[in-house]
């Protein structure tokens, strides 16, 4: 966790007062950043593209956040569509921003059946095996010493808790995912080494899966450091019932929590009652986080509305983040940092 808590929320709390008569009309986050009134890391998802050609992204991320997670840049499939054929320039890039910048930075991901490059796919499992081990140590050895915390193995179970069946599951067994780890441990020692997936926010039947998972693996004295908690929400369902109670069963086994993908889809088009029940998704996520020690970090997938996964992937569904397409803060932020 940060520890600049005490001086930081200082100087913040007296601009907010300070300002109030005199400054009432510049929205809350250019007075006072996110980063500023938590002593979690406070993140956000980030594409090199953007980060290269939008200086107003750049400048809104550079002040909100002080931890930045690669959307796609770190993924098997872009770092080696092409076996033994690199291409590090988006990750990189995002990496030499967050060292100048003075944030932090999640990896991710290195074990995911999706975005895998075709290659790996079609291998037989020996080789699946030493060419995993290898892709972990490489990804991570390059960036030894410059990431706070990795997606080791994401998005590894169903909802129904039963394990997915990816080319790693089926070509390696269970056993692929304590290995992942303790090559992961090996690759960069100073790495906090996660376990990721969403739909895992509240007590469900995947989120006991997963719980079940990280006792053993602890018990075993697998390297496992923490469990990312997606917070990919939608508020036609309802928000993940058991939120907290989830966070703190998982903090007493003795792991990190961490949100890292938070956004809350909306059926579009928005309106001021949707983006009120948006606002109290983000804020209970938030205090969530806040209310349980181990809850070191609160990531959300990309901070504004121009670019987001969600209308993709949902058609008529969107307006999931803090800031809208011009970068103004919407009520989830204001309700957050007010
Ligand atoms: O936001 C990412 C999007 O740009 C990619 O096309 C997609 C490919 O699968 O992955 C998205 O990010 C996902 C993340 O890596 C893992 N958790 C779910 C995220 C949203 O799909």
């Amino acid at each position: 966790m940060k520890n600049k808590i005490s001086a930081r929320r200082a100087v913040a709390l007296l601009v907010a007062v300070a300002g109030i008569s005199v400054v009432n009309s510049i929205p809350a986050s250019a007075a006072v950043p996110l980063k500023a009134i938590t002593n979690r890391h406070v993140g956000s998802a980030v594409a090199a593209n953007h980060l290269a050609n939008e200086a107003d992204y750049r400048s809104v991320l550079t002040r909100e956040f002080d931890n930045v997670t690669p959307e796609n840049e770190m993924k098997w499939g872009v770092v080696e569509a092409e076996r033994g054929r690199y291409d590090w320039s988006g990750a990189d890039a995002i990496v030499g921003y967050a060292q100048r910048t003075g944030k932090t930075v999640r990896g991710h991901t290195l074990v995911w059946h999706s975005q895998l490059p075709d290659w790996v796919d079609d291998l037989p499992a020996g080789e699946l095996r030493s060419v995993t081990r290898r892709h972990i140590a490489t990804e991570m050895g390059r960036y030894r010493g410059k990431i706070r915390a990795w997606d080791v193995v994401n998005e590894m179970f169903n909802d129904d808790g039963t394990r997915r069946a990816s080319v790693f599951q089926q070509k390696l067994g269970d056993g692929y995912v304590a290995d992942a780890f303790r090559w992961a441990r090996a690759a960069d020692p100073s790495a906090k080494l996660y376990i990721n997936d969403y739909n895992t926010e509240g007590l469900n039947a995947k989120s006991d899966a997963l719980y079940n998972l990280v006792r053993t693996l602890k018990r075993q004295g697998v390297p496992i450091d923490g469990v990312g908690f997606q917070g990919h929400l939608a508020i036609q369902y309802g928000f993940p019932a058991g939120y907290q109670a989830n966070l703190a069963r998982f903090a007493a086994l003795g792991v990190e929590v961490a949100i890292t993908e938070a956004d809350v889809r909306i059926p579009l088009p928005a309106d001021p009652a949707k983006l009120d029940t948006q606002a109290n998704y983000f804020k209970q996520l938030w205090d969530g986080c806040h209310a349980v020690r181990p809850c070191v970090e609160f990531t959300t997938w990309g901070f504004t509305d121009r670019h987001s996964w969600v209308p993709d992937t949902f058609p008529g569904e969107g307006a999931a983040c803090l800031f809208d397409t011009n970068l103004r803060p919407k009520p989830a932020y204001t309700r957050i940092n007010p």
